[in-house]
C-alpha cells in the first residue's frame, strides 16, 4: 500500500527527513498492546517496541506510541521484531483523562483522584464519530462529554444514530441532538440493515482517518465491519499480537480499507473522564457561553444572580435546566482538572 493512503503527507515527510538519512524507515501504528506495537508501512505490518532509550526518555503517558501516530523505526536482523526511535510529532490526537491508579473518589458526580494525567487513545485522525445506539443507549449527556473530548483534540465531530431499525421517533433524536450541537452533522444508519451506510464514504476518502467512538455495544465494531467487507481481516491483525479474536473490541485498531480510507475502531469505555482547558467549553456549550455575555454581572455564576440571562433563558424555555446542570458539571471538572494538572507538573519540576 502506497503511504499516502496510511495517511502519509508532506508534513510526516518533512519530520521525517533527519531519520531517513540515517536509513530508518517509518509505519504507523495500527494496534498496541501493552508493550508491543504493530508497525504498518506498504504492505506489511511488524511487531516492534520501543528502544531503551525511548524509554528513559519518555515521562508521561502521552510521550508512548498510540496507535495512528507515524513511528521511525529500524530492523535489526537478529532480532524478530523491530525498534521504534521515535514518534513523528502528532496532527492532533484524541486525548482522555487517564482512568487508572488508586484513591479515586467520586464526589458531586465527579471522579477525583488517580493520575493527573492525559492519555492519548488515537492520533492523526480527521473525523471522530460518535456511535450512539438507537436502542436503549441514546444518552444525550454522554454525547456532550464527547463532543468536549473531541472539541479539545482539533478534530471534526460527527454523530452517529446507529440501529435505526429499531426505532420508531428518529426525528425526535436527531432534535435531541440538534438541540446541545447545532453545527454537528448527525447521521442515522443501521449498520445491520444496511440503512444509509454510504453516509461514511464522504469522510473515508484516500489517506483520511476516522475513529469510531462510543459505549460498548453501540455497533461501532458492526460498523467498522461493514465498511471493510470483510470480518477476518479485523479479527486477524488484533490476533497477531494477542493470538485470540475476540467480539468486544478490547483494544483500539487501525484498519486501512483498499478504497484509501483508514479506521480506528475503539473499545467502549465505561468512564469518561474529561481532559481539556475549561475555554474548551465555549464551542461543546456555545449557546451557552452567547448567552452568558448578557448576563448583568461579569463573574456570573448562573445561579439566582440578579440580571442573568442563563436562568432568564431557563425561564423562557430557550434553555433546559438539564444542559445548564451539565455545562457546570463539565466546567467544575476541568477547573479542578486545571488546579491538579497544575499541582501535577510542579511536582514533575521538583523531580
Ligand atoms: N439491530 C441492530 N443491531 C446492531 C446494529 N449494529 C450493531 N448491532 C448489534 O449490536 C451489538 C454490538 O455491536 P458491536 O459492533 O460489537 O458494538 P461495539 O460498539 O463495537 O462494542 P464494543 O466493542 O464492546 O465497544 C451486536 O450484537 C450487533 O449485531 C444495527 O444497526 N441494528
Ligand atoms: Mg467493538
Ligand atoms: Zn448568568
Amino acid at each position: 500500500m502506497e503511504p499516502h493512503l496510511l495517511g502519509w503527507n508532506a508534513n510526516f515527510d518533512e519530520y521525517f527527513r533527519p531519520y531517513k538519512i540515517k536509513g530508518l524507515r517509518a509505519g504507523r501504528v495500527t494496534c498496541k498492546i501493552k508493550d508491543n506495537y504493530l508497525v504498518t508501512f506498504e504492505e506489511k505490518s511488524i511487531t516492534a517496541r520501543i528502544t531503551g532509550r525511548f524509554r528513559h526518555n519518555a515521562q508521561l503517558n502521552k510521550d508512548f506510541p498510540a496507535v495512528g501516530d507515524w513511528v521511525v523505526y529500524e530492523i535489526k536482523n537478529s532480532n524478530p521484531h523491530a525498534f521504534i526511535h521515535a514518534i513523528l510529532p502528532r496532527e492532533n490526537a484524541y486525548v482522555r483523562k487517564l482512568p487508572i491508579s488508586g484513591g479515586r473518589k467520586l464526589n458531586n458526580g465527579v471522579i477525583g483522584g488517580g493520575k493527573t494525567e492525559e492519555q492519548v487513545i488515537a492520533s492523526n485522525i480527521n473525523t471522530a464519530f460518535i456511535v450512539v445506539g438507537l436502542d436503549n443507549n441514546f444518552e444525550i449527556r454522554r454525547i456532550e462529554r464527547f463532543l468536549t473530548l473531541i472539541y479539545n483534540s482539533g478534530i471534526e465531530p460527527v454523530v452517529i444514530l446507529n440501529k435505526v431499525d429499531l426505532c420508531i421517533n428518529i426525528a425526535e433524536y436527531i432534535n435531541q441532538v440538534k438541540e446541545i450541537a447545532n453545527k454537528v452533522t448527525v447521521h442515522s444508519v443501521s449498520a445491520e440493515k444496511n440503512v444509509n451506510m454510504d453516509v461514511f464514504f464522504k469522510y473515508l476518502m484516500c489517506g483520511k482517518t476516522v475513529i469510531f467512538l462510543g459505549s460498548s455495544g453501540v455497533g461501532k465494531s458492526t460498523i467498522t465491519n461493514f465498511l471493510v467487507g470483510n470480518e477476518i481481516q479485523k479479527i486477524q491483525s488484533i490476533s497477531k499480537l494477542t493470538g485470540k479474536g475476540k467480539h468486544t473490541t478490547t483494544n483500539c485498531e487501525l484498519i486501512s480499507l483498499q478504497t484509501g480510507g483508514i479506521i480506528i475502531d475503539t473499545p467502549g469505555i465505561r468512564e469518561l473522564q474529561l481532559w481539556g482547558d475549561v475555554e474548551i467549553l465555549e464551542q461543546s456549550f456555545e449557546e451557552i457561553k452567547q448567552l452568558s455575555y448578557y448576563c448583568k454581572f461579569k463573574n456570573c455564576q448562573h445561579r439566582k444572580e440578579q440580571g442573568c440571562a442563563i436562568q432568564k433563558a431557563i425561564n423562557d424555555k430557550r434553555l433546559s435546566q438539564s444542559r445548564v446542570n451539565s455545562y457546570k458539571k463539565q466546567l467544575a471538572e476541568l477547573q479542578r482538572l486545571d488546579t491538579r494538572r497544575r499541582d501535577f507538573k510542579k511536582k514533575l519540576n521538583k523531580k
